[in-house]
């Protein structure tokens, strides 16, 4: 198997830090595709994943597995320990409930703010500073809920750890803190965010 992907994107980092606490991120070969160059849009990828989107698994059989939540749903299932998708249904929904939260909320408009506002992205996305403002006051707005809520919480979705604190380390990594103040601002989250950097995933995924 190996795993298609974008030194430097939020998404495959995130599947790196997700591999990482599996334990098997040493065991995987990766394929680095050049997003600048737009080798990712190339029909020969394209073949494998028609949206050109990165990271991408690509089984033995020759089955291939676009979007990062997926693949990290099939490492779940082949690698289970440890659980970073939660165990019994209700922990399983509450980790699913947290994900998507942070991935539909926070990560998006953090990433627009990226997307349109970064000379990298010049080239490759249509780019409005309008959409960028909505996405910087819109991301402030989801850590004014985000900090409320970890007042009381050691990690997103409870007590353990899980993909949900991944796909949030990944914001990280992909720009709130140039984007937002958090460590002045948002005391629960600076404090979320100290404990998890210590996590030898963040380390080497995000470091
Ligand atoms: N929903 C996708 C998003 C993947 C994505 O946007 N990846 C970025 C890299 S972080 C990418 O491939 N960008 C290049 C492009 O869209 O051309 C996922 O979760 O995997």
């Amino acid at each position: 198997m190996r795993i298609y992907e974008f030194d430097g994107g939020a998404n495959p980092k995130r599947l790196r830090a997700f591999l990482s606490e599996k334990g098997i991120l040493d065991d995987i070969e990766f394929v680095q595709l050049d997003v600048a160059k737009g080798e990712n849009r190339q029909p020969d990828f394209k073949r494998k994943n028609s949206k050109g989107t990165l990271p991408v698994l690509e089984l033995d059989d020759g089955t291939i597995i676009a979007e990062g939540v997926a693949i990290c749903r099939y490492f779940e299932l082949t690698n289970p320990a440890p659980k970073l998708m939660g165990t019994s249904a209700k922990e399983q929904a509450i980790v699913e409930m947290w994900s998507r939260r942070i991935e539909l909320g926070l990560f998006r408009f953090v990433e627009d703010v990226v997307r349109n506002t970064s000379d990298f992205f010049k080239d490759i996305v249509i780019q409005h500073e309008a959409v960028a403002e909505v996405g910087r006051k819109t991301a402030a707005q989801e850590c004014d809920w985000l900090d409320a809520e970890l007042i009381d919480r050691r990690y997103l979705a409870g007590d353990d750890f899980s993909i949900a604190d991944i796909t949030l380390g990944a914001v990280f990594y992909l720009g709130v803190p140039s984007i937002i103040d958090v460590e002045s601002k948002y005391r629960n989250i600076a404090r979320w965010h100290d404990e998890v950097s210590q996590r030898e995933s963040f380390k080497r995924a995000f470091g």
